[in-house]
């Protein structure tokens, strides 16, 4: 396989082959992100509604009690999806709709709305790729233990069970967890999301029955929907040394260990990386007979999140810079090492399928075009130089069948509030208007073509 060297440019459309003709095109969001409505027909809080009460959590004080208000439009959401000729929408469902709890009884009004987003997606031809976990854990689970408790993993699993019992005649694809790295990590070993714990060892309990929850919702959405097409979401963020020095390579080594091989090994059949855990002094406590076989139980489709690469030095307190341009989160953008890990997936891993699951960046937006909608070019240029290695892959004959723009729309984005916008749609947090960014047609003309022609050129 051809690894482009790192650059924004791609070969002119001219010079590029096309999409395979049913590859899907998609845009992902989450519940908790957009939704909003966080009191609507019996919704319970979740760890995210304490979160943002927090002082000082949230970047700029806000929460996600309104967000896009995509629960009261998701109507015109879909019809927006529809214009922009996408064949699919990534949607997570919110687990404090249907258990307000969390377990117990059941609320079929919070189930209700995702009936009719799926009905509406369907009417419009938009195939709907469904994630039940997308960090929005009910409050009164985590008040049980939250993740760091086996009993969160089989309260999972009987959620996933009435969701798929409910939707399961009409979703084809469903994704258990979205990137449970970063829920075991941000939320239980940095504290930077909710539920703000701080604790290493706490953080390895919880990956341990997150996993295990996807395996007990695998097993369910199986006996359900056995026509469905079933698997996880992983977030990936390759790490590589500062310097050839020792110390900056092993270290590296156990950072690409915890973020990248952490929750692909074990689904893999390969177990935790055994050497970092010891490193760590994780002992596996939580691991019981049968955890590691239901873990590792076939899946059909691999989600891959990809935004950015990072560069590891083993010096306390040293996050090495790299002169390469950045997104407005401060990522670097590297397309090179997105290359670089489908090919890594594709050679080290034997899944059938995958899916990018989620890209993009968020960007300034401070320029407009004449129409005054907001002239994206810089979004324009990330995702064509990284539909460009995906489209390498493709050539390399990795089984990519879909990529979702990340995100349909700017929405809340986590600790950092509403100031980081990732949306191809632009949305005016006062008035909720939605509207179409340059990237956004520049997106439903790639999906109408195939092609991923170059803004510059035309
Ligand atoms: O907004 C998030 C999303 O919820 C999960 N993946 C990364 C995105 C950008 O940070």
């Amino acid at each position: 396989m051809t690894i482009k060297p790192d650059s924004m440019s791609v070969a002119s459309a001219d010079d590029q082959p096309p999409f395979p003709t049913d590859f899907t095109w998609g845009a992902a969001t989450s519940s908790f992100q957009i939704e909003g409505a966080s009191t609507a027909d019996g919704r319970g809080p979740s760890i995210w509604d304490d979160f943002c009460k927090r002082e000082g959590a949230i970047a700029d004080g806000t929460n996600g009690d309104i967000a896009c208000d995509h629960y009261h439009r998701s109507g015109d959401d879909v019809d927006l999806l529809a214009r922009l000729g996408l064949g699919a929408y990534r949607f997570s469902i919110a687990w404090p709709r249907v258990y307000p709890t969390g377990s117990g009884a059941l609320n079929p009004l919070g189930l209700d709305h995702y009936d009719r987003l799926v009905d509406a997606l369907l009417a419009v031809d938009i195939d709907p790729y469904a994630t039940l976990y997308h960090w929005d854990l009910p409050q009164t689970l985590e008040d049980a233990g939250g993740w760091r408790s086996r009993e969160t993993a089989y309260a999972f699993a009987d959620y996933a069970e009435a969701v798929v019992d409910r939707l399961g005649d009409r979703v084809s694809s469903w994704s258990t967890l979205n990137e449970p790295f970063v829920s075991a990590n941000h939320g239980y070993v940095t504290g930077e999301h909710a539920p703000g714990r701080t604790s290493m060892l706490e953080g390895m309990a919880a990956s341990h029955h997150l996993l295990l929850g996807h395996g007990l919702a695998l097993e369910r959405i199986r006996s359900i929907a056995p026509d469905a097409e079933a698997g996880i979401v992983l977030n990936f963020t390759p790490a590589e040394p500062d310097t050839d020095g020792v110390a900056d390579v092993a270290e590296t080594e156990r950072v690409n260990d915890l973020e990248n091989r952490w929750y692909i090994d074990p689904i893999a059949g390969r177990g935790y990386p055994e050497a970092t855990a010891q490193l760590e002094g994780w002992n596996q406590n939580e691991v019981e007979d049968g955890d590691m076989a239901l873990i590792a139980a076939p899946i059909d489709v691999l989600g891959v999140n990809f935004y950015t690469r990072q560069v590891v030095s083993a010096l306390e307190g040293h996050k090495p810079e790299r002169p390469t341009p950045k997104t407005d989160m401060g990522w670097d953008i590297h397309p090179h090492s997105f290359g670089k890990l489908l090919h890594d997936l594709q050679t080290g891993y034997d899944f059938p399928k995958y899916i990018i699951s989620e890209n993009g960046c968020a960007m300034p937006d401070n320029a407009r075009m004449p129409d005054g909608r907001v002239d994206d070019l810089d979004r324009i240029d990330y995702f064509r130089a990284h539909l460009a290695r995906v489209l390498d892959a493709i050539a390399a004959g990795m089984p990519i069948a879909a990529y979702f723009a990340w995100s349909l729309m700017d929405n809340f984005e986590w600790a950092h509030g509403y100031a980081k916008r990732f949306g191809i749609v632009e949305v005016d947090f006062d008035t909720l208007e939605r509207r179409p960014k340059r990237s956004a047609l520049w997106y439903a003309d790639v999906a109408a073509t195939g092609m991923l022609p170059d803004p510059r050129a035309t």
